[in-house]
């Protein structure tokens, strides 16, 4: 590693103590830029590095609310403002037990990169908190939206920072979180996307992050002679993003053979029937384990990580980060695997990446692979500023060909810098080299 990285690695890792996930999203990002550095001295002359690693701003705070029986709960709400070099911030916001500073640091500093990748004018950001939507009812969920957005509406605007969905957070949270927002600004405009399609949301947006996986996929398939035609696919998560990649995957071709959720998974050897899946997870808020008691010959299995055990040629890791270690990589590797597309956020781990980084099949990271899903709001945004609604058709034709162009643009910077194949360098390095010529542009800020 080029001796400035290494400086200001270090200099990070001793800021952000006890940051786990923030850290290893810079490590992966800074290694993999180390020989742009070398190549643009200019980067250093300007302290890009230590800049782009220091989020914008960091907004903390408390959200209380009342569940049904009168009781009171406080959570820690979060809104990272990482970077607006490329424009206004934009990511999503995570509902998880699991959130904290670090989750949403990690979060926002993969969006930097991602947002820079679709080729829109996109700076990154991401928030959350610690709230668990789940086994709320929708009025508890209702109180703490609208107190979540009692507090970030004064951080927040269509030409500042435009939240949107992530785990945890869908068309409910979304559209709890726009009315209060409405109320108190008094304001009607694209503050946040993933809106519903009677107030201003984008028709393919819902499906976008799962198709733009599978777009990219289908281009790294394309580059090794095959397609989804007659594979066999297991996709980890049964929410947003793993319901509509499973739906693109099967319709060109692929047998998807399992889903989980963070209690288990199913196995279902004559294909995944997405109608069921559906029903269960998008309208009745259910946990996979319930499709077996549907679906004749499926099985289901307690703890989520064996998923990776099932022997499949295309993996498709949905749900979250980490979720895919090392020991799962040999095993996919093992059985076969000839591609691994990322639609969760960092859900390989840094052992898991060199294995197959190691092993030459198609491996893409989440910050190529699922950008998709920002893009299309980066769409729903531009239909907002117009006052105008696209079809389904030139939306999805728009996110087709931006995945076409992530993927071209990632291979190109991973030949340029003599790693052919390795799309983490490319995409890293495309990132970041467009984020970084506009930081020199702006000056010392
Ligand atoms: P959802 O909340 O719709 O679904 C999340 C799925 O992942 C659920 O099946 C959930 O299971 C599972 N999951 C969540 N946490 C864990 C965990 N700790 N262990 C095992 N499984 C878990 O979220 P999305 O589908 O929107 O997001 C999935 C991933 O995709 C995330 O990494 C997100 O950041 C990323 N992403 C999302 C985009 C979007 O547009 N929505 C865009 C780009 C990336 P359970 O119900 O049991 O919690
Ligand atoms: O991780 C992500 O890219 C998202 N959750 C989507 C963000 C967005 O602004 O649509």
């Amino acid at each position: 590693m080029n001796a400035y990285v290494e400086k200001v690695l270090k200099e990070v890792e001793q800021r952000n103590q006890g940051e786990a996930l923030f850290l290893q999203a810079v490590k992966e990002v800074l290694e993999s830029i180390s020989p742009v550095i070398e190549r643009h001295k200019e980067y250093q002359d300007a302290s890009i590095l230590e800049r782009i690693c220091e989020p914008e701003r960091q907004i903390i705070f408390r959200v209380p609310w009342q569940d049904d029986k009168g009781a009171f709960h406080v959570n820690r709400g979060f809104r990272v403002q990482f970077n607006s070099a490329l424009g206004p911030y934009k990511g999503g916001l995570r509902l998880h037990p699991s959130v904290n500073l670090s989750t949403i640091k990690f979060l926002g500093f993969e969006q930097i990169f991602k947002n820079s990748l679709t080729g829109l004018m996109m700076g990154g950001g991401k928030g959350g908190s610690d709230f668990d939507p789940k086994g709320k009812s929708d009025n508890e969920v209702m109180r703490f939206c609208q107190s979540f957005m009692t507090e970030l509406c004064k951080y927040i605007d269509a030409d500042t920072d435009v939240p949107a969905g992530d785990i945890g957070t869908g068309a409910r949270e979304i559209g709890y979180m726009f009315g209060q927002y409405k109320r108190i600004r008094n304001v009607f405009h694209g503050v946040l996307t993933g809106k519903g399609l009677t107030y201003g949301g984008s028709l393919a947006r819902t499906q976008a992050t799962g198709y733009g996986v599978v777009y990219f996929c289908n281009e790294m398939l394309k580059d090794r002679g095959t397609s989804f035609d007659g594979k066999t696919v297991v996709v980890s998560g049964s929410g947003n993003v793993a319901i509509y990649a499973v739906e693109k995957a099967q319709s060109l071709g692929a047998k998807v053979v399992a889903m989980s959720d963070s209690n288990g998974y199913i196995y279902d050897k004559d294909g995944i029937d997405l109608s069921i899946v559906k029903q269960l997870k998008e309208v009745e808020r259910k946990r996979i384990k319930e499709y077996a008691n549907l679906k004749k010959g499926a099985v289901y299995t307690e703890g989520c990580k064996g998923i990776w055990t099932i022997k499949c040629d295309i993996a498709l890791p949905c749900a979250t980060q980490n979720e895919l270690d090392g020991e799962a990589a040999k095993t996919l590797l093992k059985n076969g695997v000839i591609a691994v597309v990322e639609g969760a956020n960092m859900p390989s781990t840094p052992d898991a990446v060199e294995a197959f980084i190691n092993a030459k099949i198609a491996y893409a990271p989440g910050k190529a692979s699922n950008a998709g899903g920002v893009a299309t709001s980066g769409l729903e945004m531009a239909q907002n500023s117009q006052r105008l609604s696209w079809t389904f058709e030139e939306v999805d034709n728009k996110l087709h060909q931006i995945m076409i162009n992530i993927h071209k643009n990632a291979k190109e910077a991973a030949e340029e810098y003599g790693t052919p194949g390795n799309m983490v360098n490319g995409a890293n390095i495309a990132g970041f080299k467009k984020v970084a010529t506009a930081m020199l542009a702006h000056g010392l800020i």
